[in-house]
């Protein structure tokens, strides 16, 4: 790749001057110094593709400049060391068969990294010109136990309630000791603004959990239950007085971005930007109105306020991402590197729908105004984007935080309404069989070995290690993953042990590159 110059506000100013490519849309006119008004946690290339594009537009739209998001990295301070160099600019390439386009996103102002700038990102929101604290932080990043309360036994999260319960009692000698955990932070964060001016703040939650907002609100509260600080009840009082949790549903497509990406994005630019994010066209967020004080117009820019988001969420994730998880799984057993592969295979092109109208559709009690039969079709249609190159390795990781959201809800909801969820149960066979070759080193996609990316990867491991016959029985009995009703139900455990069979045998049709992961 020839050297380009790297993106900036300088380098934008130049560009722009000598035209910008129509496939690019510019940023926003607004002055970047104004105070941020949002905090973001987890500032992946998921939350760069949607709130912070809906944030862009809204403020494009409104000339509002109170909506500056700091965001805040968790893991590692690689997307603080990609953006800072740029002044938080960056680019969202967005692909389809229809071609591709480029909008340059300004909202993003700074970027804190925890195990260095834990102090200013408790600062930040604990500032009168923050109202918004919002998180995309995975599944498992809010360290929860298999029943939804908090997980005591999670090193990062005991560390954390330690320095929560001094921060609550007003103590500041750990005020620079990192937060280890996302949780962890954002309570220090609102302890932080409790004891400081005390503002009303909203929480806004952008992952996919079940009524996700006030799950992380009853967390909260089950946290500071067993918290060993004597101002704990206070602190709890104040938040449910002045901090409101209303619950999300996000959807949009954001793989990995490659090498490839970049080298479009820079012939559209002409510029090399560090912190690129790709994404389908397709984008849709659905929003609590519950709100304790201002945010950004994002209904201008095509958000969706509503009072009920249930039946909005449990469509996505039991439609869409159960069907995503599933094709993943099987996708990657049979060879598939892309989701637009697997979609394309018709034989689990056929799994996918029987599993949308056998199971996901008839387990949705309201449909409130959604057509679901369109939703299908629509879901289909961006799983088979091939343009986005998303991958079936990447969907399937965190199969031990996603299995129970996306599969097992849909399974039991079947089951209690009499009806046996053989689709949900060939879903669950999929990922128990990608699991066992993962860990027996037997799964090569692309040429490459797939490592099992999940944090419970030991325990799946030694549980699925062994002959396929007995595999159900001895995943079944994981109960971070299978809760005992369902794995004592007969009819469920039937149709999971049939369904390892099934595919099983689906797999081994498949090239000879995998028939070798079910050989024994
Ligand atoms: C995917 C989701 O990686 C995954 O688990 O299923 O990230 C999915 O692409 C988004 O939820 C779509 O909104």
């Amino acid at each position: 790749m020839t050297s380009l110059p790297r993106l900036s506000p300088a380098t934008l100013a130049t560009l722009s001057a000598g035209g910008l490519d129509p496939a690019v849309r510019p940023l926003a006119a607004l002055d970047r110094d104004a105070a941020p008004g949002i905090v973001h946690l987890g500032i992946g290339a998921f939350h760069r593709a949607h709130q912070a594009v809906f944030t862009e537009q809204a403020a494009t739209l409104t000339g509002d400049d109170r909506w500056g998001i700091v965001g805040v990295t968790q893991r590692s301070a690689s997307v603080r060391d990609q953006l800072l160099p740029q002044a938080g600019l960056y680019g969202v390439l967005e692909l389809s068969d229809a071609g591709s386009r480029l909008d340059l996103i300004g909202a993003v102002r700074d970027v804190l990294f925890p195990a260095e700038d834990t102090a200013r990102v408790l600062e930040c929101v604990a500032a009168a010109s923050t109202h918004i604290v919002s998180l995309t932080v995975t599944e498992k990043g809010y360290r929860r136990a298999p029943g939804g309360g908090p997980d005591l036994a999670d090193a990062a999260l005991a560390f954390d309630l330690e320095v929560l319960a001094k921060e609550i009692d007003g103590s500041t000698a750990d005020a620079s000791v990192p937060s280890r955990s996302a949780i962890g932070l954002l309570l220090r964060a609102l302890t932080r603004r409790w004891r400081g001016d005390a503002q009303p703040i909203t929480v806004v939650v952008c992952d996919n959990l079940l009524d996700n907002g006030p799950t992380v609100e009853r967390l909260v509260y089950a946290i500071l239950e067993v918290s060993p600080a004597a101002g704990a009840v206070e602190f709890a009082q104040w938040l449910r007085a002045s901090v409101a949790f209303p619950a999300t549903m996000v959807d949009r497509i954001v793989p990995a971005t490659t090498d490839a990406h970049r080298a479009t994005a820079q012939q559209l630019l002409g510029a090399s930007d560090a912190g690129l994010v790709v994404a389908e066209p397709f984008t849709q967020w659905v929003i609590e109105d519950r709100f304790t004080g201002p945010h950004p117009a994002w209904e201008d820019a095509g958000a969706t306020f509503t009072d009920h988001v249930a039946p909005y969420e449990h469509a996505k994730l039991r439609i869409l991402n159960g069907t995503h998880s599933m094709l993943a799984y099987a996708g990657a057993l049979r060879g598939h590197a892309l989701i637009a592969d697997a979609v394309a295979d018709p034989e689990l092109h056929a799994l996918a729908r029987t599993q949308i109208d056998d199971d996901a559709i008839p387990s949705l009690g309201e449909r409130g105004e959604i057509d679901l039969e369109a939703y299908r079709e629509s879901v289909l249609e961006r799983f088979a984007n091939g343009a986005i190159g998303h991958t079936t390795v990447q969907i399937a990781m965190d199969g031990s935080q996603k299995v129970p959201i996306r599969f097992l809800a849909t399974a039991r909801d079947r089951l209690d309404a009499g009806h046996v969820p053989h689709a949900m149960a060939r879903a669950v066979a999929a990922w128990m069989l990608y699991v066992r070759a993962c860990a027996q080193g037997e799964l090569v996609v692309a040429g490459a070995p797939v490592v099992l990316d999940d944090p419970l990867a030991s325990l799946l491991a030694d549980a699925a290690a062994g002959p396929v016959g007995g595999l159900a029985g001895r995943m079944l009995a994981v109960r971070e993953v299978f809760p005992a009703a369902l794995a004592e139900d007969d009819r469920w455990r039937h149709a999971v042990s049939a369904a390892v069979r099934d595919v099983a045998a689906l797999v081994a049709t498949a090239s000879a590159v995998n028939s070798a992961a079910v050989s024994s």
